[in-house]
């Protein structure tokens, strides 16, 4: 059985070959991504077990996720191939250096057909965490009930439920943003890990006090908060246990920083399942990140246990 299980959409990615309105771009290098399964290959390449589900298209983008996902040592055993839809897609642009920009292709793709008899619940049930992101509910009405669904799965057998907001205004047309806040809200209430960033809990919130925002999950009965500040620090507090702040690595030049996010939830989870305390969790998982932001596309960064090791080795002259 997986040490991770998640579910979500992933994509694929057209990525801008030059930098420039998208108009002048004559090429594109074809990659892929999606926030769940970017974590999942995280944690495979931090050496754990991870499971994605998730519906595809019935055409050759689909079994190229398919293909990609599992190369990277990911069980896709519960991913389906769907008819009725099309694989999405997303378009990266460089403007200009410093201005990237991200484009969907996605409304009515397969994967937002995902509902909640697509869930696997024995594989829900024999992990050890279950990891959900904001943008999945935001897909359609039959993807949030699978949200609510997996929970109340993983809350029944005890896993560990996490969540990471990532907050997709662009995907918040169809209930619109209030709605959309509550939902989020909703969902970080159930959860038992909330790894938000600062200015996405700042929205939820209304507060950018990390204690504060970490005070009002605890009482919901929430058990850890992250809250991360980019490439500043990120905060963390655990409901019976300790808070306070680790500080981010620097990077000499940041290269793509889509994909950090879900580098950060690996580095996490990886050092939880390690049994690290949250702090330490949270150490390992900002190497994590800043290796993500420095290499192009969600994934290609992703590193190894070893290149964490590495990079804290020569960032600190220690490993970690
Ligand atoms: O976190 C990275 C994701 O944003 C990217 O992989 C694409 O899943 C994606 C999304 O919905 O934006």
């Amino acid at each position: 059985s997986a040490d991770v299980v998640t579910f979500g959409e992933t994509m694929v990615l057209l990525e801008a070959a030059s930098s420039g309105p998208l108009r002048y771009v004559d090429s594109f290098t074809k990659r892929y991504g999606g926030a769940e399964s970017n974590v999942a290959i995280g944690i495979s390449k931090l050496g754990y077990q991870s499971l994605w589900m998730s519906k595809v298209g019935e055409d050759e983008f689909g079994q190229f996720l398919i293909q990609k996902i599992r190369g990277e040592g990911v069980n896709t055993d519960y991913v389906q191939t769907y008819q009725g839809a099309p694989t999405g897609l997303y378009i990266k642009e460089m403007r200009r250096p410093g201005d990237q920009r991200v484009t969907y292709y996605r409304a009515g793709s397969a994967a937002s057909f995902f509902n909640k008899e697509d869930l696997n619940e024995q594989q829900i049930a024999s992990a050890k965490v279950l990891h959900i992101t904001g943008i999945t509910p935001l897909l359609s009405e039959s993807c949030s009930e699978a949200v609510f669904k997996a929970i109340d799965m993983a809350k029944k057998h005890n896993v560990l439920v996490s969540f990471d907001p990532n907050l997709r205004f662009t995907l918040m047309g169809r209930i619109g943003e209030e709605k959309a806040k509550q939902l989020m809200r909703d969902i970080a209430a159930k959860s038992d890990l909330v790894m938000p960033g600062l200015d996405e809990a700042e929205w939820l919130y209304g507060t950018n006090d990390e204690a504060e925002i970490a005070q009002t999950l605890f009482a919901e009965g929430v058990s850890k908060v992250v809250i991360k500040n980019g490439g500043e620090y990120s905060f963390y507090a655990e409901a019976k246990g300790e808070q306070g702040r680790v500080p981010s690595f620097e990077i000499k030049q940041i290269v793509d920083a889509i994909g950090a996010g879900d580098g950060f939830a690996a580095g996490v989870l990886a050092g939880i399942l390690e049994g690290k305390s949250l702090q330490n969790a949270v150490h390992f998982a900002a190497a994590v990140g800043a290796l993500v932001v420095s290499s192009p596309g969600d994934i290609e960064g992703l590193p190894t246990r070893a290149e964490v090791d590495a990079f804290i080795e020569q960032k600190e002259g220690h490993s970690g």
